[in-house]
């Protein structure tokens, strides 16, 4: 028989840290737990697509690097003006993945600054808990397991990747495509409700999958919604199939 999870109510009363609050209270107030992955490349189609998808999004995910014409004035502070109109978060999804002290580096300089306008970013925990001190003033996500094909992330990696997951005090939650402790909050990409992968490597499962078999908190979309030729009406779309999965996943 399957355990029944904790609701959004039950998970804010127990979050300390405030990102985790922010979040839950978001996808309380939108009934959504859709987190747009932003996997375009240009300021443009950035600002348009949060622009659409805002409203209907707790969270909006950037590879900020693959932006071709990246500049602060122009690609984030009109990002951050979005984030505010429709009330969502920003999550770098920069997966550092080396010591502390570049770590550091590359979260507060270079061009994009990571540390002046993310609300919470990716990690791979590859460099141990102190690799993750850095992030003092976000919320991190480490990565626990990939959603990849032939993914090393296995079984051993991702128990081994949770006990710093669960111990580090600026760990919100992890990514993964198994569940995790109700302590941290879980987030699923690979989610599409028309294709099976991409052929290059992807492997996607469905809202109802991921919630029904993984008591996932929030699912990340890229494809499924930037590629749709109504990103609007698609953003709709995984937002009432998630908020029906997840009442759904309550019942069980
Ligand atoms: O829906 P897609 O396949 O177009 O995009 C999925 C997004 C991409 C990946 O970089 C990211 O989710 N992702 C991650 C994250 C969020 O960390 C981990 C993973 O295991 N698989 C994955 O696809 O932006």
């Amino acid at each position: 028989e399957e355990k029944t999870r904790s609701s959004y109510e039950q998970k804010l009363k127990n979050a300390q840290h405030s990102v985790s609050k922010k979040l839950l209270e978001l996808a309380l107030a939108k009934q959504s737990n859709l987190i747009a992955s932003a996997d375009v490349t240009t300021t443009k189609e950035l600002l348009e697509l949060a622009d659409k998808v805002g409203p209907h999004i707790i969270a909006l995910k950037t590879h900020i690097d693959i932006i071709s014409d990246f500049e602060y004035e122009k690609t984030i502070t009109p990002l951050k003006d979005l984030a505010a109109k429709h009330q969502f978060l920003l999550m770098e999804d920069r997966k550092f993945a080396d010591i502390g002290n570049t770590q550091e580096l590359q979260f507060t300089s270079g061009v994009f600054k990571i540390t002046d306008w993310a609300d919470f970013v990716t990690s791979q925990v590859i460099g141990g808990f102190e690799s993750l001190d850095c992030f003092k003033n976000v919320g991190v996500v480490a990565i626990i397991g990939m959603s990849s094909k032939g993914t090393l992330t296995t079984n051993e990696y991702r128990e081994e990747a949770l006990k710093i997951a669960l111990s580090h005090p600026n760990v919100i939650g992890g990514v993964s495509q198994n569940p995790v402790p109700e302590e941290i909050l879980l987030f699923t990409p690979g989610v599409n409700l028309a294709d099976s992968g991409d052929g290059k490597g992807q492997q996607y499962n469905t809202p109802e999958y991921v919630f029904k078999n993984l008591h996932t908190d929030f699912i990340i979309v890229g494809r499924g919604i930037y590629k749709a030729d109504q990103a609007e009406e698609a953003a709709i779309a995984y937002k009432n199939e998630g908020w029906k999965a997840y009442l759904d996943s309550l019942e069980k």
